[in-house]
């Protein structure tokens, strides 16, 4: 092939540049594409969809509350980023495999993590809180697109298998710059891998900007390895659910991966030990602010005479519920003692933990007798 390739345009900052369903209005668009892949979703199923970022954005606000008050040590808000979460995690079948990172609240909600499991974690009380395979959801990834590798790996097992499950990764534009996420997709492109590569494009990465390290939509990037790919309006949850369902049919029917960009953005700060008002302006919050996805559905179902005050209430005393579950939960937490955190790092003995176990019982042990002599 001599041809020369070249990016035909440059809209990686173009956030109109998506597939969408619904404006941000709340009037709906045609996209006969998009649209036949929800073409059952019907004003009840459109009700539950809303239900769902409502309760989503009452846990974050309740974890934030929660740190804030000392009762967590770190939160990592996704408040504005509930359609990506909710739509796309509504898609997935209860026998797919899901891999979220850290910001994936939502996700966990709806695959059905308990109200303790959205929360202990941050408390420092546990390694991991729900059973990976109880929920068919791995316990969510700190180290930046590392779980992009182990949904691949998982994906090359269930085709080993034979059967047509999907495993699904979700990642950040900050980690599509990741050697292990372009290592993932060459792999996935490589061997048909059933896999779903979801980036959530929150337009941050901490305080650096998506155009830094994206002078071309990230959607973009996927073809390169031969996977096909979808820019969505990550604030859309029906064009969300709808790109999803789409990805995951492609890799469901065995023609391999499929790659989803969610254009969304990062209401809040990175997570509660940062302060992006020192390096991004509030105008943009602002105009994100009026893209809201929550308000964006309630639009909808107004225009469409599917929304009134009882639905709007019982939505909010659910929503309430949650959130005092969430918080009762970590209030009652037990403690566990400081050099548990050892505990249940690696399967057999290892010797630089040993080293850190001894140390920190040192270090534990210089404070033998404060407490009496206070
Ligand atoms: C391998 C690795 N490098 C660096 C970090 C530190 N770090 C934590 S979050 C983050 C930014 C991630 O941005 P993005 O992928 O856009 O996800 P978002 O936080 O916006 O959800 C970085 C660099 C890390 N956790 N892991
Ligand atoms: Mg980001």
């Amino acid at each position: 092939m001599t041809h020369t390739l070249t990016p035909t345009a440059e809209p990686a900052t173009d956030i109109d540049d998506v597939a969408r369903l619904v404006t941000a209005e709340g009037r709906r668009i045609a996209d006969p594409d998009l649209e036949r892949w929800v073409a059952d979703v019907d004003a009840a199923a459109l009700r539950a969809l809303y239900r769902d970022m409502v309760l989503v954005r009452r846990v974050d606000t309740e974890g934030v509350a929660l740190q804030r008050q000392g009762q967590l040590g770190l939160w990592a808000p996704c408040r504005g980023q509930e359609a990506t979460q909710v739509g796309s995690a509504r898609a997935f079948r209860a026998d797919d495999f899901v891999f979220p990172s850290y910001r994936e609240v939502g996700v966990a909600h709806v695959r059905g993590a308990a109200p303790a499991d959205l929360a202990l974690t941050w408390r420092g009380e546990s390694h991991s809180t729900w059973n990976p395979y109880d929920i068919n959801t791995a316990t969510p990834q700190i180290i930046i697109g590392a779980q992009t590798l182990h949904a691949v790996g998982y994906a090359l097992g269930i085709q080993r298998d034979g059967t047509d499950q999907v495993a699904a990764a979700y990642f950040g534009d900050g980690a599509s710059s990741q050697g292990d996420v372009n290592e993932a997709m060459v792999f996935a492109s490589s061997f048909r891998a059933p896999v779903v590569f979801i980036c959530t494009n929150n337009h941050w990465a901490i305080s650096e900007p998506v155009s830094v390290q994206a002078k071309f939509p990230i959607a973009g990037r996927a073809p390169g390895f031969g996977i096909p790919s979808m820019r969505v309006d990550g604030n859309d949850v029906l064009a969300c659910l709808a790109a999803t369902r789409w990805a995951l049919d492609i890799a469901r029917r065995g023609n391999g991966p499929a790659f989803i960009e969610a254009v969304t953005y990062r209401m809040g700060p990175h997570t509660t030990s940062d302060d992006p008002t020192r390096y991004r302006d509030e105008a943009e919050v602002e105009r994100w602010r009026r893209r809201d996805p929550l308000t964006r559905i309630e639009s909808l179902l107004r225009a469409e005479d599917a929304f009134d005050d009882e639905f709007a209430q019982t939505v909010a005393q659910d929503a309430d519920r949650l959130g005092a579950d969430v918080r009762a939960a970590v209030l009652g937490a037990p403690s566990r003692p400081a050099m548990a955190v050892f505990d249940d790092v690696y399967a057999e003995p290892h010797t630089g933990l040993a080293e850190q176990r001894e140390r920190h019982a040192t270090y534990l042990a210089g404070f033998a007798g404060e407490e009496a002599s206070r």
